[in-house]
């Protein structure tokens, strides 16, 4: 078996000249054998057996797909606009996108993480980190939409996150820039980043019942970066690791200067101890500056809250609380198997994945097995951790997911393939060529105590030579792997929505019976909504001008309205009347400068308007709704401030000619 065309000098070479491209696998045009296209094929009316989660990198989104098939189900706007849902136009969903900074309408959502119970994906919530400005979300796997946002102070890049524990009693959110902490003065020179720049883990505790964040407790560590993380599971319950790297302490060209030393750390956090800690009081109240976003499923509405002060425990004063592992070379992955006994790193320049134990580790801290100390946390040493080295894995190994059944697989981004080793003997069992540059993969359950070990995906940056040209950008990739066998193989090859990092996926039974179908309208607490069409109207408040409309096949109500005026803000609150499964209604109206309205059955939902000149403006349903969808319209008149054009509105009658006002 030799599908690995790259060669160590090669990988050498590419390091030196500063491309960490990949080397490409011969004979791509003919990987899929045999009865792939069996395996994949769903036939029309049928289900799925898995819903697939994968992160849209710098799209902001989280996009939905079917598995085996690979079929789009949906696209979930969370850091983004998206003009299909209104997501961020309408009134009641812009409050989700503020921030500390202000309203920031974009973020690159890295990792997805499926809520757990017992360690197992529970198919509550699905959790994703917003990189940038950083940020958690958590989105609702009822209603597939985004239910909140919580900002991260003390934080620069939210990388290692959002990794949770067995029972979702945490979200981790791990800085991947050290930076100033917030309630110190920042304005610092770059280069005394030694001294002033900091580290930081945010632990964030979920309510159990309804999926709440709070930022529980952060960690201030030293300067180095967080990559990714991992919560300890069964025996190592109450133990996070998170990789990390620039431990060099490098402030400039990082591709240099933070991969001189032969290796970096895996830090191994006691959360245990940490809520003790917190119990004893050790924690220090700081005062810092974020936002929480939470949206309503009864107001149809989100809020913004703004908070002040975060609990912050020091790891170099608190014994017990932090601890590294050396870890070869620029770890980027950092991987619990199943038993949760074993930890991997994946040294992105590392020729080999070294596999850690829990058990051994633990001895080491007992003993005192250290080496030294980095920033004042104990540095165990590194045989006293190891487990075991897998041996020539292939190049750039960047992830590892689990079978279940003791075997792992893991992503080479630099020699594109997925590599199958057994975790007790850490023998290679198998490789597969991908294309190309393999940066996540995913097991379906594949980081849980119980994976479905029959598919993975590895989601590729690079299709080059894949697809149909599409100008100077391709679309990056998912490929099905069967991995039920010995030998994993290539059966379906699909295009994702912006980049796909990390991804999930979960049997369909544990969510397609509580999806939510539609909201009843009598639990509408909207203080704008319309129950009926007898609760229509349109109310004048200074210049502030509320049109409180209903949606019902196939008309909206009113749908004439006068006496608008220059310099009026209108605001449409529309009520979908329906209460019908998947009958949303939409809206608009010309020269609107934000988006279209999505509205769901028994739900209200508001566009500002605010007219730019005088005329009569169409609007519309913008959702083919019924065979009259098309007539589904209306005409507001606006004339010019001051004008003495009463406020009037209507659906299916016109003012008797006689009774319009003068000069009409
Ligand atoms: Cu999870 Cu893509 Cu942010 Cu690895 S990172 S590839
Ligand atoms: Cu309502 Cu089209």
């Amino acid at each position: 078996m030799k599908p690995v065309q790259c060669t160590l000098a090669a990988f050498a070479l590419a390091i030196l000249f500063g491309s960490m491209n990949a080397c490409k696998p011969k004979n791509a045009g003919t990987a899929v054998t045999g009865n792939a296209a069996e395996k994949v094929y769903i036939p029309p009316g049928k289900y799925d057996e898995f819903y697939n989660f994968v992160s849209g990198g710098f799209s902001g989104q989280l996009s939905v797909y079917g598995l085996p098939s690979g079929r789009l189900l949906r696209v979930i706007p969370v850091f983004s606009l998206d003009p299909e849902k209104g997501w961020g136009f309408s009134e009641e969903t812009k409050p989700m996108l503020n921030t500390s900074h202000g309203f920031v309408p974009w973020d690159d959502l890295h990792h997805v993480n499926m809520s757990q119970t017992n360690g197992e994906i529970d198919g509550r919530w699905v959790f994703v980190n917003g990189n940038n400005t950083p940020r958690l979300a958590r989105v609702d796997l009822t209603t597939f939409r985004t239910a909140e946002i919580l900002e991260l102070p003390n934080s620069g890049g939210n990388h290692s996150s959002p990794f949770i524990t067995e029972n979702t009693e945490y979200v981790v959110a791990g800085t991947r820039f050290s930076v100033p902490p917030d309630n110190v003065n920042g304005d610092v020179p770059i280069n005394t980043y030694k001294q002033n720049f900091k580290g930081n883990v945010t632990f964030v505790s979920v309510d159990k019942d309804n999926g709440n964040m709070e930022i529980a407790f952060q960690i201030e560590t030293p300067g180095v970066n967080f990559d990714l993380s991992h919560a300890g599971k069964g025996p190592s319950h109450g133990w996070f690791f998170f990789s990390c790297y620039n431990t060099e302490g490098a402030n400039t060209l990082l591709e240099v200067n933070a991969s001189k030393n032969d290796k970096d750390f895996i830090m191994a956090v006691n959360w245990k101890k940490a809520e003790e800690y917190i119990k004893a009081g050790k924690g220090k109240k700081v005062p810092v500056k974020y936002v929480h976003n939470k949206f309503n499923e009864e107001t149809h509405m989100a809020t913004t809250e703004t908070l002040r002060e975060v609990t912050v425990l020091d790891s170099r004063e608190l014994e017990g609380l932090c601890y590294f592992i050396p870890c070869p070379k620029s770890p980027h992955g950092c991987d619990v198997d199943p038993t949760g006994e074993y930890i991997v790193g994946s040294g992105k320049l590392a020729a080999l994945i070294p596999v850690f134990s829990y058990t051994k580790m633990l001895k080491a801290i007992e003993d005192k097995a250290f080496e030294g100390e980095y920033g004042k946390i104990p540095v165990i040493k590194y045989e006293a951790a190891l487990y075991g080295e897998v041996q020539k894995p292939g190049l750039g190994p960047l992830h590892t997911e689990f079978d279940g059944r003791g075997n792992a697989i893991t992503s080479m981004f630099v020699s594109s393939e997925l590599v199958k080793w057994n975790i007790k003997d850490l023998k290679v069992l198998d490789r597969v060529p991908t294309y190309y540059s393999t940066g996540h993969l995913m097991i379906p359950g594949g980081d849980s105590r119980k994976p479905d070990g029959k598919y993975v995906v590895a989601y590729n940056k690079i299709t080059k030579d894949r697809y149909l040209p599409t100008g100077p950008e391709l679309s990056q990739s998912a490929q099905l792997f069967d991995i039920s066998g010995d030998k994993m193989q290539l059966i379906l090859d699909y295009p994702t929505i912006g980049e796909p990092h990390y991804a999930q996926a979960v049997r369909a039974e544990k969510i397609k019976d509580n999806s939510r179908k539609i909201f009843k309208i009598e639990e509408n607490r909207h203080p704008y909504v319309a129950k009926g069409e007898k609760e229509t109207k349109v109310v004048r408040e200074g210049n502030k001008v509320h049109v409180y409309m209903t949606a019902i096949r196939s008309h909206l109500t009113p749908d004439n309205i006068e006496g608008i005026r220059m310099g009026d803000e209108v605001y449409f609150h529309v009520t979908n009347l329906e209460q019908d499964w998947d009958v949303p209604h939409g809206f608009a109206i010309k020269g609107a400068d934000n988006g279209e309205l999505l509205i769901m059955p028994g739900e209200t939902t508001t566009l500002k308007w605010t007219p730019d000149r005088t005329g009569i403006f169409p609007f519309y349903c913008t959702d083919f709704c019924s065979a009259l969808h098309q007539e589904m319209t209306g005409y507001l008149r606006v004339s010019p401030a001051g004008s003495k054009v009463p406020l009037t509105f209507s659906t299916g009658t016109n003012l008797p000619a006689e009774d319009l006002p003068a000069g009409q």
